[in-house]
């Protein structure tokens, strides 16, 4: 189509009852270059209030390809949003309204603590709810959501690709693909399935995510998955908002270009819907859909027992939870009671849950109770579908979910933003549409067996509150061997109480570095299988376990021992192993000639002595020096 000519344009105004008068005088200037339909668009842009967008724009003969672009994007935003950009404003604007007022967005709904199934680490109950897990399985696809910005956390790569703890260098991406592949393997085992199934692992990315995740899969093998068992779906996304008006936000680096951020991770039941993966899964006699999080190096620790729970219970949603702080950043898991008898259990977001418990009764809004803890479970965002009424349930809403909106606001008066907002919606509220008849359940882990997300930059980490978690890279990491030095514990093995220390500003517990692959030890029952005898670790060891069958027996260990083994090769660790070990050496994260990943944690592994053997053939070996 042909730009509109001098007189052509003062038709098309006329037509569209237009008063150039009214406009920006730059984009006046601007119009004959534009084809009817962009004018249409330029249109609609004024009359919601968004004639800022030109107020840049130079004369005519300037920059003319750039405006002709400018208005393909936003035809694109149009067409993306359902009832287009004039819908998305007039949302944006309602929520913000809502936002800035402190409103309760559950109007008529009262909170309560609601009841779940809370698990105890190690005891009878959790063994058995993890073997029921294992069992279910190879029945499950995993869904990870991996589209967001990490904004919090300030890192410059795709966060999958952080590594999850720094004695292997283990990426998240790589621990979650290892994880899935070692459920799949157990699970098959148990059931003695003759042609194992096939775990299908679905990533939802985004333009900031995608091209990074594909290549971080493929210069990696897709870390011994099969190309075929994974699954990309890319979300698009939607217009920043630049203030309560929602005024549309002009790309920084672009001033030809709206800014845009991802729509938030509730476009998963969409994609995964628009997609058609659910009804092949569902032919191929699946039961479950996991949904997880980016970087939870705990995570998959839950998993076995947590599926357990939603097989032997019959869940049809099931939310893992641990508990929560008072304010922290994690949404709260609630009963909400309608005045009209509408009742259900869903997650209430953290900025959501002070104002409605301050507009139901209870004046100190989101606080802790006796126990020192908010009565709220924490959502740690993990949810396990049952596949029939999920699909039930998206061929009515066809995957839609209920928007939202966040800003972070710069100060009190709540009038202007720190950095541009969009609206969001959220996997986890799902359930909001359920009929009564759902079951949907929630499962309470320990927090230090499921949940350590890295989502702070150190500067906010060292922010914190004392007495709540960190979440960044740092706290992280030590989770890791926090848990690992709890699990085995548990299964009997001395481990020398942590020191603390501090690393970019937060203090953390240091606990011996134990690391496993998850095929060594994906649950309680197996890992216990794998420790006898009397055995010890000092504080200051390192010991990573990568193969499958590697037994611990009577093994002191005070120094560093890493062991590598081939599938088919059975070791057999003991006696007392002792050098210099590897230090945790701090750093400082403003010192840039050292590596981001490690600079964000405030420590590096110094290898100065350790035993590392490798065994790369079948057969039954012993280690013991
Ligand atoms: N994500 C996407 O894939 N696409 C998007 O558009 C946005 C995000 P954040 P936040 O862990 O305990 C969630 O930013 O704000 C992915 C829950 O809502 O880490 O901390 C992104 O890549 C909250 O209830 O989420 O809040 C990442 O994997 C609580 O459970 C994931 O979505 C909290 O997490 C989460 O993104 C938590």
């Amino acid at each position: 189509m042909a730009s509109a000519t001098a007189d052509s344009v003062a038709k098309i105004l006329s037509d569209l009852n237009i008063n150039a008068g009214d406009w920006p005088l730059n984009l006046v200037k601007n119009l004959h270059l534009l084809h009817p339909d962009q004018i249409e668009l330029a249109k609609m842009l004024v009359d919601l209030g968004q004639s800022h967008l030109f107020q840049h724009w130079p004369e005519p003969g300037v920059e003319d390809e750039q405006k002709k672009a400018f208005f393909a994007q936003v035809a694109k935003l149009n067409s993306n949003y359902p009832g287009g950009l004039a819908s998305y404003v007039k949302n944006a604007r309602e929520l913000l309204a809502d936002s800035k007022e402190g409103k309760n967005p559950y109007d008529g709904f009262t909170p309560s603590v609601p009841t779940g199934e809370v698990l105890s680490f190690g005891d009878n109950n959790f063994i058995k709810f993890e073997e029921a897990g294992v069992k279910e399985a190879q029945n499950a696809a995993f869904v990870l959501v991996a589209g967001g910005l990490g904004e919090r956390l300030g890192y410059n790569g795709i966060k999958v690709a952080l590594p999850a703890e720094t004695t292997t260098g283990t990426c998240f991406l790589q621990l979650y693909i290892e994880s899935i592949l070692a459920l799949q393997g157990a699970s098959s085992r148990l059931s003695h399935a003759t042609s194992p199934k096939v775990i299908p692992f679905v990533i939802m990315t985004s333009d900031d995510t995608h091209a990074r995740t594909l290549d971080l899969l493929e210069s990696n093998s897709y870390f011994g998955m099969k190309p075929t068992q994974v699954h990309l779906l890319k979300q698009e996304k939607v217009a920043c908002l630049e203030d309560n008006d929602a005024r549309l936000a002009l790309d920084p680096h672009d001033k030809y270009k709206i800014q845009t951020k991802p729509h938030g991770h509730g476009d998963v039941h969409s994609l995964l819907y628009s997609s058609g993966l659910l009804n092949v899964w569902r032919d191929a006699g699946l039961r479950w859909v996991l949904f997880f999080q980016d970087t939870n190096g705990l995570l998959f620790k839950a998993i076995p027992a947590s599926l357990g729970v939603s097989a032997l219970k019959h869940y049809h949603v099931n939310s893992l939870a641990v508990q929560r702080k008072a304010k922290e950043a994690i949404g709260g898991i609630t009963r909400l009671t309608h005045s009209d008898g509408r009742s259900m259990v869903i997650n209430v977001e953290y900025n959501q849950l002070d104002p409605l418990l301050r507009a139901t009764g209870h004046p100190d809004g989101d606080a802790n109770c006796e126990t020192g803890y908010s009565p709220f479970p924490g959502n740690i965002n993990q949810l396990i579908l049952e596949l029939g009424p999920y699909i039930e349930e998206l061929t009515k809403t066809g995957g839609a979910i209920k928007e939202f909106v966040n800003p972070k606001y710069k100060d009190a008066s709540k009038t202007s933003f720190k950095s541009s907002t969009r609206l969001e919606c959220m996997m986890q509220d799902y359930p909001k549409t359920l009929p009564p008849s759902a079951r949907v359940g929630f499962t309470v882990i320990d927090t230090w067996l499921a949940y350590a997300p890295v989502k702070n930059n150190p500067e906010d980490a060292a922010k914190v509150p004392k007495g709540n978690p960190y979440h960044s890279a740092t706290s992280g990491e030590m989770a890791i061997y926090r848990a690992n030095s709890h699990i085995l514990q548990k299964a009997g093995v001395q481990v020398e109480d942590p020191v603390k220390q501090v690393f970019n500003g937060q203090e953390v517990e240091v606990w011996p570095r134990i690391t496993w692959k998850p095929i060594w030890g994906l649950t309680f029952a197996e890992i216990k299988s794998k420790v006898s005898g009397n055995c010890s670790i000092s504080q200051r060891s390192t010991l990573a376990l990568k193969g499958r069958s590697i037994l611990l027996q009577n093994l002191s260990l005070d120094g560093a021992l890493i062991i590598n083994t081939v599938d088919g090769a059975k070791v057999k660790v003991g006696g007392s192993i002792q050098n210099k070990g590897w230090i945790v050496e701090s750093i400082d994260y403003k010192d840039t000639s050292i590596a981001e990943e490690l600079r964000t944690r405030g420590f590096r592994m110094k290898k100065v002595e350790g035993l590392e053997e490798t065994y790369n053939q079948p057969g039954e070996f012993s280690l013991k020096p």
